[in-house]
This record gives structure tokens, sequence and C-alpha cells, in this order.
């Protein structure tokens, strides 16, 4: 996967979920923390009826993050661990993420935090939807809680 290479190079920009209580965040200081995945979905732009949702399916998704916006995290699904790290700043709604290993490759995700509940939304993902070997196209939502 693309964003598991990214954020693990994951992330995610899809319309953000319930405006009503968003904080503005200027700072990223604003998201230090750990933040636990509970949902991390992603929606087919071919087909949005065709999705996958990496936390019920037995996955699971941590994001630590510093006050400097250095962050570390992992990712585990069955027998794959992944670890990844690099740098998170703020732009505007968006977080621009630049992972460790690929620094000429920066991420760029809608974000919203409301509490303790951090979203961020991808429109450039890509998930083996068939696990025919070959991604697809399409958007990511996680859901992160901080705990
Ligand atoms: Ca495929």
């Amino acid at each position: 996967m693309k964003a598991l290479r990214t954020l693990t190079a994951a992330m995610l920009t899809v319309a953000v979920i319930g405006c009503s209580d968003a904080t503005t965040v200027e700072d990223v200081a604003d998201l230090v923390g750990t933040w636990n995945a509970a949902s991390f979905l992603f929606v087919s732009d071919a087909d949005p009826n065709v999705t996958f949702e990496l936390i019920a399916e037995g996955g699971s998704f941590t994001l630590v993050i510093a006050a400097d916006g250095s962050y570390t995290g992992n990712f585990a699904m069955g027998t794959e661990v992944e670890t990844f790290s690099g740098t998170i700043t703020i732009s505007g709604s968006n977080l621009v993420i630049t992972d460790d290993l690929d620094p000429e490759d920066t991420s760029t995700v809608a974000f919203e935090l409301n509490g303790n509940t951090l979203t961020m939304t991808d429109s450039d993902e890509s998930f083996d939807f068939d696990d025919d070997g070959v991604e697809e196209d399409a958007d990511s939502v996680m859901v992160l809680e901080r705990q």
C-alpha cells in the first residue's frame, strides 16, 4: 500500500467528518501524543461500494507525534509489521507528512481535530481491494484516538 509506505508513509481527502466540534490547529505541538487508529477505511475510487477497513480486519496502526513534529509509528496486520518515522508539518487544513525513508515524496492529507479524535483523509491513496497484487486508486479515512 502506498499509504503504509508513506506514514508508513500512511495517510489520508474525502469530506471531513462532523465539522461542528473541530479544533483549529496551527501548531503541530497540538497533536502531541500517542494515537491509535480506531478505523482505517479505504474506499475504491472506481466503485465507492468497494471498501476495506483495516482495523476491523485485525490490523492496528499507532502513531506517536512529538512537539517538534517528528513522528514514529507502526502498522501491523497479521504477520506484516511495519515501522516508520518522519516529520509532520501543518499547512492550513492539511498535514504535510515527510517519511524518513522517502523524503522526496511527501504526502498531503486533510485533517481535523475534535477533542482527542484526529481524522485524516487522503484522496491520493491506493489499495489492492481484489488481492491480485495490483493496487487500485482509493481514498482513505483514518480516525485516530489520542491515548
Ligand atoms: Ca488489485
